[in-house]
């Protein structure tokens, strides 16, 4: 329950990260989610790549809009920003804060309904924009907090709890984000955390909109024979394309994979993505590839998951802009009002 506070003693061998913060003070309220909820799985891989990435929580956003995937904000990073805004308005809010104060990293996190539906539009300008974020979709084909009802991510074919067919077809949110430009674009399942910890931190570390598609099941609404978004028919139709390491920097890498079967890739802030590829012929970098694989790959059946694209030397929507380094909310009188003269000038340029 949200009122029941954690206890805030903790054993004082706990381990620490470079920071000095135990994994508890990456952590939230305690969960009212349903016991076995997806979202609770992502919530702890969340904290696990804060964490891990020894981020102080003071320097993170997290903004969401609403549903039960909308309310997760609350039982992780309790010390960082948070703002939970209206249905399907996440993007928007995220992207003024962020042009507010660009020092922030920005987490925002959604749901299939909150995104495909009511969102849609939000979250299409958001991708387009090159928002630098982190933008998950916690992704259970229903509306959970709403009691169950058909998202526009649910599968043509597949049946509700009450056995209702789903006549429409599904908004696929990775092809979209692709489509979008987004420049890093994943999809996971929350069953996986050895997969989904390091798409998280590698997500993280990019500069631009980096898009996550993560399968989510409702064990309340969305769990049963029937469903494409369950536990089990998630476990039979993941087609993992890669799995990834993340690493700070090149001195970190410690383990040593068969070439061929690896790919390493730089990031603007010098850290490195180390892809061990499953299928040989799969590359991440390829644009249009990406999409076609996706579809080929969806027709047969399959849920595709691993880092999809990424473009390591993307723009992000600053320097698209062309802001000052100074985030705007520090600005004081003297950059703000330049005076009469420089007014001048200004608008010399424009005649
Ligand atoms: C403007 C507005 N319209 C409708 C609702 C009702 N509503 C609340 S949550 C929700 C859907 C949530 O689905 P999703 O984003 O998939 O989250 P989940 O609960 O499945 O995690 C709806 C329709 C609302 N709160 N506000
Ligand atoms: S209703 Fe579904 S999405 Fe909501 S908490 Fe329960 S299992 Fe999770
Ligand atoms: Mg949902």
């Amino acid at each position: 329950m949200t009122y029941l506070a954690k206890p805030k003693l903790h054993h004082p061998d706990l381990p620490r990260n470079k920071l000095g913060f135990t994994h508890r003070d990456y952590e939230g309220t305690v969960s009212t989610l349903c016991a076995g909820c997806g979202h609770d799985s992502i919530s702890g891989a969340i904290i696990q790549a804060f964490y891990e990435l020894d981020i102080a929580p003071h320097r993170v956003a997290k903004l969401s809009g609403i549903g039960c995937s909308s309310k997760t904000p609350t039982y992780f990073l309790g010390n960082s920003h948070g703002f939970n805004s209206v249905h399907g308005r996440m993007p928007s809010v995220l992207t003024g804060a962020n042009l507010a104060n660009r020092d922030l990293i920005y987490l925002g996190v959604s749901g299939d309904g909150d995104s495909a539906s009511i969102g849609l539009g939000q979250f299409a300008h958001s991708m387009r924009r090159g928002v630098n974020m982190v933008y998950i979709v916690e992704n259970n084909g229903v509306y959970g907090l709403t009691k169950g009802q058909f998202s526009a991510t649910a599968d043509k074919g597949s049946k509700s709890k009450r056995g209702a067919v789903n006549n429409d077809e599904p908004i696929d949110m990775v092809m979209l984000a692709l489509q979008l430009g987004a420049s890093f674009v994943a999809r996971s399942f929350s069953g996986d955390k050895a997969q989904l910890v390091p798409l998280i931190k590698a997500a993280v570390q990019h500069r631009g909109a980096a898009f996550l598609d993560i399968i989510s099941p409702c064990v309340a609404f969305n769990n049963h024979a029937g469903s494409t978004k369950s536990y089990d028919f998630v476990r039979e139709h993941n087609e993992a394309l890669n799995f990834l390491d993340f690493m700070p920097s090149r001195s970190e890498i410690t383990t040593d994979y068969a070439p061929g079967s690896v790919q390493e890739v730089m990031q603007h802030d010098g850290s490195i993505l180390r892809l061990r590829k499953l299928h040989d012929d799969y590359d991440p970098s390829d644009h249009i590839g990406a999409m076609n694989h996706l579809q080929q790959r969806q027709a047969a059946g399959e849920i595709v998951t691993g880092l999809l694209y990424l473009h390591s030397d993307a723009v992000d929507m600053h320097t698209a802009l062309n802001t000052v380094d100074t985030p705007l909310n520090q600005l004081g009188e003297k950059e703000l009002v330049p005076g009469s003269a420089a007014l001048d000038r200004f608008n010399a340029t424009l005649r």
